[in-house]
């Protein structure tokens, strides 16, 4: 394992950077001083990683995982680095010397949020598990001047507030000032003898700044590479030159915009230009970065697929393929189907979803202004490809269609899905559900004419951030009932089934989940205001608000419970606090009117002398990996009731079972093998199961007559439709009940709405016996060992990327 310096030598060290990185007298170093000099040692130690590590890379000639990526929602850095370098214990100590707690100086460092939700934060769990397996791995992205924005809560609504990171500075980058790609955009193509030609109207400069991933328990790491758009010189100082500073600022500005913020977007394709160029910007400099390391050790590109194995995260990456044709075809003039053979080598890609509008196409006119060759290189395949089809089964038009790259039902649109399951060896889903409803649905037809190329690989996580740092106290009774060695080998949480009758243990567990709660209740209490009792149950719906995810399932069932204590105060009511997070994309009306009404019921219910502590509804601001730390340690119940069939994996579900929740949930993505490894008696299933959901839907799915038939229901949905919640504006709700009622309930919650609540109804009669209760949640834990985000690397590895992990 790591060496580390022992605290004496620590503390000189934090002397030492308080006095020459940070410029001030030890004695009088504020927290912010001594986050940052703690900051600077780790960052050392890194730094010389780095260069060991490309250092070998480099010698051994290795095979790399190239992750391109529009998202990784990082989080923190300090505690994760510290972990890995072994020096959480020393630090702590200095710092308790100094009279300060290692959680404070770690709370003051801003998260890195560049994404969105699942997708980013998937991308960076599998950083932390490629440098923890010493996988020779690339992750290339877009350094976002703002990330995701900052949620704040007012009158119940949700505001948005731009995310500046970077406003002063983060200690984690390494700027790399030589490393820079020129990218161009726009102009147009001439053609001379079968050779193309592209005069760009304009360029900017891709700028790289690293981020350094430590693996655990090894000395390998694994890079992030950020790219930031700037204004080539040369275009800023023509008109500087002139005098004319206001030109020279705007010209600036509008090629430097491109790398300012993250879409904030995380159900419908932006659609717009600068999204494009963010697209392509980073995609074009990473393509050159690889290749140009290619170059550096090897005398041309013919190898570049035994060395190099490109990952696609979702589309959004896809012009990489045109990029690479472009650079192989055009640039150094290989033959077209040398370098199509070669793309087909080194391309896979990754679906993260099924519903149809977060699929990405681009307008065919946008692209061929903004990407004149790329357009007619995506027009080469597709015509090479539907030739082949049709060569498989002629006079069949529709079907070539079907396949087309092209969408041609309307405004000619490119498919960017389409676009890469044709250039990649293997695509995959990320839940055996949702891998089987690619090969059905979305991609029947490709599946049909290439079975071999589809996968699945379920999603993980990284137990090192969602247990080790997330959750101290779970960690360290492991630690002693288990050994240290569950943070990488987690299959050994089965050995917890040993000691299910070990009353010591047991014991053990449940305080530590009552600390965690405690925890979760201070936190709300600062950021909400509101005091909840954290011997109530906990019932946890933190992800994305959107319909699909179906919060507004969960509202009719916190509204029922609420009518039913005061139709019957006296009955036996077992005490909850619902605790809803996550943020609304900010043109996302129906998910914003969603968190107001929470907040609308919260203030009725959680005020209402009658319910008393029985029923209380919160609604913690700021979703993101920090609050999600706080957030799911403490949960009892976790809420995964998605419209089956609806929800690709989810990640959530398994960072909750892994803290010890039971999951009440729909038959979909992860959940159900989060229940075929926990076992069905220890997980609460509900609801329409996929088939049944689409039969439903072909035989003519009514909701209405739900809601006449449901005399719970129809209180429910009649009390938020005439303003009980909301008596300053009695019509604030009406919209979105009818949008159930009258309007197709689209996600179906008016059907399961009575399975939901049954069940509901089952997990209280659990909760009601304290020892069933921890034995299924101790169940749980032991039952998450294969989603381990290493499992999941181990596996795209050897199937998909052929790259052998330079292991521990
Ligand atoms: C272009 C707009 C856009 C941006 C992001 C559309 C769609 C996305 C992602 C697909 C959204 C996302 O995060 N998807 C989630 O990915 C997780 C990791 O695989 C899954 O666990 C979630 O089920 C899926 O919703």
């Amino acid at each position: 394992m790591n060496a580390s310096p022992p605290p004496a030598s620590l503390s000189q060290l934090v002397d030492d950077h308080l006095l020459h990185t940070i410029g001030v007298e030890p004695r009088r170093a504020t927290p912010v001083d001594l986050v940052q000099a703690v900051s600077h040692i780790a960052r050392a130690e890194l730094s010389e990683r780095w260069v060991q590590n490309q250092e070998q890379e480099r010698n051994g000639k290795a095979r790399r995982v190239v992750y391109l990526s529009m998202e990784f929602l990082m989080g923190r850095t300090l505690c994760n680095a510290l972990a890995a370098l072994g020096l959480t214990q020393e630090t702590a100590t200095v710092l308790m010397q100094r009279a300060k707690s290692m959680e404070d100086i770690a709370s003051l460092e801003l998260d890195a949020a560049l994404g969105n939700g699942g997708l980013g934060r998937l991308a960076s769990c599998f950083l932390d598990s490629m440098a923890t397996l010493g996988l020779p791995s690339f992750g290339y992205g877009i350094r976002y001047e703002y990330g995701m924005f900052a949620q704040h809560i007012l009158n119940g609504c949700q505001m948005e507030n731009p995310d500046s990171w970077l406003k002063d500075g983060t200690i984690w980058e390494f700027p790399r000032p030589h490393i820079a790609y020129p990218v161009r955009f726009g102009g147009w193509v001439t053609h001379e003898n079968d050779v193309a030609r592209w005069a760009p109207a304009g360029e900017v400069t891709a700028k790289a700044y690293d981020m350094v991933i430590p693996g655990h328990g090894t000395d390998k790491v694994s890079t992030l590479r950020l790219w930031k758009a700037v204004a080539p010189d040369l275009i800023d100082l023509r008109a500087f030159n002139l005098g004319d500073y206001g030109r020279a600022a705007s010209t600036k500005n509008e090629y430097e915009n491109i790398s300012w913020v993250l879409y904030p977007n995380d159900s419908t394709p932006a659609g717009r230009e600068l999204r494009l160029k963010q697209e392509y910007f980073f995609v074009s400099a990473s393509i050159q970065d690889l290749i140009h390391r290619h170059l550096e050790e090897h005398p041309g590109l013919e190898n570049l697929a035994e060395h190099v194995a490109i990952h696609l995260n979702d589309t959004h990456p896809a012009i990489a393929v045109a990029e690479l044709m472009r650079i192989l075809h055009d640039d150094r003039a290989m033959p077209w189907n040398k370098a199509w053979n070669l793309c087909k080598a080194v391309f896979s890609y990754t679906n993260h979803t099924l519903m149809p509008e977060a699929l990405e196409t681009w307008d065919v006119a946008l692209m061929q202004s903004v990407l004149p060759r790329h357009m007619e290189i995506i027009f080469r395949i597709n015509k090479e490809f539907l030739d082949y089809a049709a060569r498989l089964r002629p006079n069949d038009k529709p079907f070539i269609q079907r396949l087309s790259l092209i969408d041609d039902s309307g405004e000619r649109r490119v498919r960017m899905a389409h676009l890469s399951v044709v250039a990649s060896h293997h695509i995959n889903g990320v839940s055996a559900l949702h891998s089987e409803l690619l090969t059905t649905t979305v991609f029947a037809d490709f599946a049909a004419i290439w079975p071999e190329r589809f996968t699945n690989v379920t999603n993980g996580i990284t137990p090192r951030r969602w247990l080790a740092q997330a959750n101290h106290g779970l960690a360290e009774l492991l630690d002693e009932t288990l050994g240290q060695t569950w943070r990488l080998h987690l299959e050994e949480l089965q050995r917890l089934h040993n000691h299910l009758a070990d009353i010591d243990f047991v014991r053990r567990f449940m305080t530590v989940k009552r600390a965690n709660k405690a925890r979760l209740a201070q936190h709300i209490a600062h950021t909400t205001g509101i005091e909840v009792n954290p011997e109530s149950m906990f019932d946890v719906h933190v992800k994305r608000i959107h319909e699909y995810k179906r919060q507004l399932l969960n509202v009719l069932h916190v509204v029922t419970r609420y009518q039913a204590i005061l139709a019957d105060p006296k009955a036996d009511w077992v005490p909850r606090t619902v605790i809803f997070a996550g943020k609304a994309a900010s043109s996302y009306q129906t998910a914003k009117s969603i968190i107001r009404l929470i907040h609308d019921i919260g203030t009725t219910i959680n005020n209402d002398p009658r319910v008393g502590d029985r029923l209380k509804v919160v609604f913690v601001p700021n979703y993101g990996v920090s609050v999600a730390e706080i957030i799911l340690p403490g949960a009892d119940l976790s809420e995964q009731i998605s419209t089956a069939g609806t929800e690709a994996s989810g990640t959530g579900n398994m960072k909750l079972a892994l803290n010890g929740a039971l999951t009440i949930g729909t038959d979909d993505g992860a959940n159900i093998e989060i229940r075929q490894n926990v076992g069905d008696e220890n997980i609460f299933i509900f609801g329409l199961k996929t088939p049944e959901v689409r039969a439903l839907r072909i035989a003519g799915y009514h909701p209405v007559d739900y809601y006449q038939q449901n005399p719970a229901l129809k209180a429910v949905l009649d009390a938020i439709a005439s303003g009980q919640f909301s008596p300053d504006e009695p019509d604030r709700y009406r919209g979105l009940v009818d949008t159930l009622v009258w309007q197709g309930d689209h996600y179906m919650l008016l059907a399961d709405y009575a399975s939901y609540v049954a069940m509901q109804t089952k997990v209280d009669e659990v909760y009601r016996q304290p020892e069933l209760w921890v034995n299924k949640a101790i169940r749980n834990v032991a039952g998450m060992g294969m989603f381990s985000s290493d499992r999941a690397i181990e596996e795209y590895a050897r199937r998909i990327w052929r790259v052998q992990p330079d292991l521990r």
